[in-house]
Formats: C-alpha cells, sequence, structure tokens
C-alpha cells in the first residue's frame, strides 16, 4: 500500500468513530449579518491583524471561500448588506473614513465599488423597494438625506435634499408597494411620515400630523395600511394608521386616554394582525392587538398585573402566525411568551432560567420554530430553539462551555443549513448548523456528513496552508 494510501487510512480508523452533534465553528468572521443568496451565504471574514474580506460559503470547509480581500488595511465597518436579483449589496468605510457602495456577484472581478458616498454617516438598513434599493446617506455638503441607486454609479443618487443645509435624517424605511415609506424631519424640524417613488417631486410628507412636531416612528405595514406611531400634539404619542393618502392617516386609538403618552413600539405584523406594546395608566407595559379600529385595539393580557412596573414586551416575533416575545410577569421574571392574541392564549413558554431572567434576544424564526439566545442561569448566554412547548423548548448547544457563546445573526439560507455568529471562547465568528447530519462526524472535514477521502483533501490543504504561512 502507498504509504499516503496508509496515512489516509490510518485517519479515518482514528476519527470515524468519534463523532458529536450540533453546530461547529466554519471561520473567525466579522460580526455583520450572513446574506444568503439562493443557498450561498455572504459574509465579512477575517483574513489578517485588522484586515478583512468578503467570503462566500455553502456551509462546508471546502465551499467557504475568500471573494475578496483587504477592502481596507485599516479595520473595516461593514453597513447593511442586502441581495437583490442575485447581487450583494453593501455599504463599507474605507480607510478614508467614506462610506462606499459595493456591489458582489460572488466572484472577485464581479465585486465592485458602485460609488464612494463620501460621508461617514453610516446608514442602519438598506432596503429593497421593487428593485431600487433606498438607503440613508450623508450628502456632499455633510448631511444626511435619503438616497437610492440601481446599482450604477450614476444611477447611485440623492433622491431628495430634504432639508437643504442641514440634514433631514430618514429612518424607518418602510417598503409599501412601489413606493418607500419613511420618517424624516421636514424644513421645520418636526419628525413626519413621507412616501416617496424614488423622484425628487415623488418624495413628499404623507400628512403633517402636528403643527409643532408629530415624532413620527415605529412604522409597520399591516396588509394595506402603514401602521405607525405619533403625536397630533394634543393626545400624546399614539397607534396611527396610513394608506398613504393625507386624508386616509388617522389615530387608530387614544390608548393611554388625553394628552399622555401610550409610546406603541414594537409593531409587528402576525398574518394581518398588527402586534405592539403600550402603556396605559390601568395596565402598565402590555402587550396590544390591533385590526385597525379603535374597537379592535385591545390589550392582549396585563401580563404584570401592575400598572407602576414598567417592564416593556420586547422581542415580537411572528412565528408561523404565533407571537412570540419576552416578557416578564411577577413570579418568573423576563421569559418567553407566546400568543395567539386571545387572553386565555396568551401564556409563558417556559421558565428558562429558574432563578432569574432568561435574557432572551436574537429571535428569529427558522421554519416554524423561534431560534434565540438565552441563558438557564447555569451555562450562559447560548443558542436555544422553541416549538411553543415546554418540553420543545432547548438548548440547541451550550457551546461556550465556560461561559457566554453569545449566538447573532442567526440565518437559515436556502439550502436550510443555519449559519449564526457566536463564540466557544475561541473561535469567533461564524458558526453552522447543517440539518441535513443526523450527527456531526469529528473527522468529517468537508462537512459533507461523511468521513472520506475528501477530507484527507481538506486535511492536507490546511496541512500547506500551515506550513507556508506563520499557523499557531
Ligand atoms: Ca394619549
Ligand atoms: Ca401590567
Ligand atoms: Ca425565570
Ligand atoms: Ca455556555
Amino acid at each position: 500500500m502507498n504509504t499516503d494510501y496508509l496515512r489516509v487510512f490510518i485517519f479515518l480508523i482514528l476519527f470515524t468513530t468519534t463523532s458529536f452533534g450540533g453546530p461547529f465553528f466554519l471561520k473567525t468572521a466579522l460580526k455583520t449579518k450572513f446574506v444568503d443568496n439562493n443557498g450561498v451565504v455572504f459574509f465579512f471574514g477575517d483574513t489578517g491583524i485588522s484586515k478583512s474580506g468578503l467570503f462566500k460559503t455553502n456551509g462546508t470547509r471546502e465551499g467557504t471561500v475568500l471573494i475578496k480581500d483587504n477592502f481596507s488595511k485599516a479595520i473595516t465597518y461593514i453597513g447593511d448588506m442586502i441581495v437583490l436579483n442575485g447581487l450583494l449589496y453593501f455599504i463599507q468605510i474605507n480607510s478614508y473614513q467614506q462610506m462606499e457602495l459595493w456591489e458582489s456577484d460572488g466572484t472577485e472581478s464581479g465585486t465592485i465599488l458602485i460609488k464612494n458616498l463620501e460621508g461617514f454617516s453610516m446608514p442602519e438598513e438598506i432596503i429593497n423597494v421593487n428593485g431600487t434599493i433606498f438607503f440613508g446617506s450623508t450628502d456632499y455638503e455633510g448631511f444626511y438625506e435619503l438616497w437610492k441607486s440601481n446599482g450604477t454609479s450614476e444611477g447611485t443618487v440623492i433622491v431628495k435634499n430634504i432639508v437643504p443645509g442641514d440634514g433631514s435624517y430618514p429612518e424607518d424605511l418602510t417598503a409599501f408597494g412601489d413606493l418607500l415609506f419613511f420618517t424624516a424631519f421636514d424644513e421645520y424640524g418636526r419628525r413626519e411620515i413621507w412616501k416617496s417613488d424614488g423622484s425628487e417631486e415623488g418624495t413628499t410628507v404623507i400628512k403633517a400630523i402636528s403643527l409643532e412636531n408629530s415624532k413620527a416612528t415605529n412604522l409597520c405595514k399591516v396588509n394595506n395600511l402603514v401602521y405607525f406611531s405619533a403625536t397630533d400634539g394634543t393626545l400624546g404619542q399614539e397607534l396611527w394608521k396610513t394608506d398613504g393618502t393625507s386624508e386616509g392617516t388617522v389615530l387608530v386609538k387614544d390608548i393611554y386616554p388625553g394628552s399622555f403618552d401610550s409610546y406603541p413600539n414594537n409593531l409587528t405584523n402576525v398574518n394581518g394582525t398588527l402586534f405592539f406594546t403600550a402603556i396605559n395608566d390601568a395596565n402598565g407595559y402590555e402587550l396590544w392587538k390591533s385590526d385597525g379600529t379603535s374597537n379592535g385595539t385591545v390589550l392582549v393580557k396585563d401580563i404584570y398585573p401592575t400598572a407602576s412596573v414598567s417592564y416593556q414586551p420586547q422581542y415580537l416575533t411572528n412565528v408561523n402566525g404565533t407571537l412570540f416575545f419576552y416578557a416578564s410577569n411577577d413570579v418568573n421574571g423576563s421569559e418567553l411568551w407566546k400568543s395567539d392574541g386571545t387572553k386565555a392564549g396568551t401564556v409563558m413558554v417556559k421558565d428558562i432560567n429558574p432563578t432569574n431572567s432568561s435574557i432572551v434576544s436574537n429571535t428569529v424564526n427558522i421554519n416554524g420554530i423561534l431560534y434565540f439566545s438565552a441563558t438557564n442561569g447555569s451555562e450562559g448566554n447560548e443558542l436555544w430553539k422553541s416549538d411553543g412547548t415546554k418540553d420543545g423548548t432547548v438548548m440547541v448547544a451550550n457551546l461556550n462551555p465556560n461561559g457566554n457563546s453569545y449566538p447573532a445573526f442567526i440565518t437559515l439560507s436556502e439550502s436550510g443549513i443555519l449559519y449564526f455568529y457566536a463564540t466557544d471562547g475561541t473561535n469567533q465568528g461564524l458558526w453552522v448548523d447543517s440539518a441535513e447530519c443526523s450527527e456531526r462526524l469529528w473527522s468529517d472535514l468537508n462537512l459533507d456528513c461523511k468521513v472520506d477521502f475528501k477530507d484527507f483533501a481538506v486535511m492536507a490543504s490546511e496541512w500547506m496552508e500551515c506550513t507556508k504561512s506563520s499557523c499557531n
């Protein structure tokens, strides 16, 4: 037997007997979101000291490929990323502290700078409205305004200089059919609700709700309406709705009667019903729902049965028609709850941390299962999942046996592989959980659920990588 084959044989004998299940570490990565493009996931990985590059992965080590290195010699800040028509769009800050809009088709030559936007104010979000991407950016005077791009340099332009000589600071970007709804300051310093068709003349205030400042915020599209929080100057910050017309922009309900604010927040569409949190005198901060009418806007349940305590329910997430959220009662601390919209159907899923609160966050619906980060009080902040039952609410893995793994950016790719950011105490970056392998074989280096000669090729290439450069 050839000595190479003998080595492979020994290698396979050594490792096929050892296996473990659950997520595994794939690549050191920046703490930015993972964006799926038809089963291939884009992310920013580490390529050296203070250097990063754009990678793509299919969830295997051999399928994890550097697309383009060295966007910036300094630490790179990556803003929001979206995929549109098979192309990745992202904003990064270059080494001159200027924002740049980039596009990538997944190849190095196809990863191109669309436009240097020059300003430094990083937008929180890029959104797609019917094939046009919208984002906030600094204009040539250095003020933050609404921009759009069609993927070309000439087509990347300011939509409207809403407040010349100052910024309008667009926020709450929301797609509404062919239109963008958003909030922005007008020239009088009032934050109002706006709409835009992408043209300068087609970018207008929908309704100036208050002569002072309507403080419009928290937009959420449900069916053919956008709900939001605003004040008319008399009734305080309350729930409003709009169909995009001035006359169709009306108060839904004065939840905290009179000039007091109910501060509608966490607006979430659950299969056509709006859920949100609001405060009033009788109940404190609680879970509400609305069908768009005043009578149909009701408290779902007074979970913390005193008015004075204001633990606001958080992380409202639609999981195939069931609302999951994080809320506090007077017995269990803050824990995972679910609601079908009825009082009786609003229940704590599980007291995950029996001695304290479970610090639920990063909630996401993955094919009808809620994935989230939480702590049970003894094993640290780890990846959990829930099917809505007590027994079906379990820790996926204790990735960091000596502390917190802090899972974040939990993303399902179209190929059914779960990607997330976490640390096991040593390896910080991209972790993978593939549903395809019922159990993970330790020597399955290319992560195809089999141990064979392909794994030896991965081992050999990693060994060669390490001999030509300094691995430690
Ligand atoms: Ca009020
Ligand atoms: Ca209460
Ligand atoms: Ca608890
Ligand atoms: Ca742990």
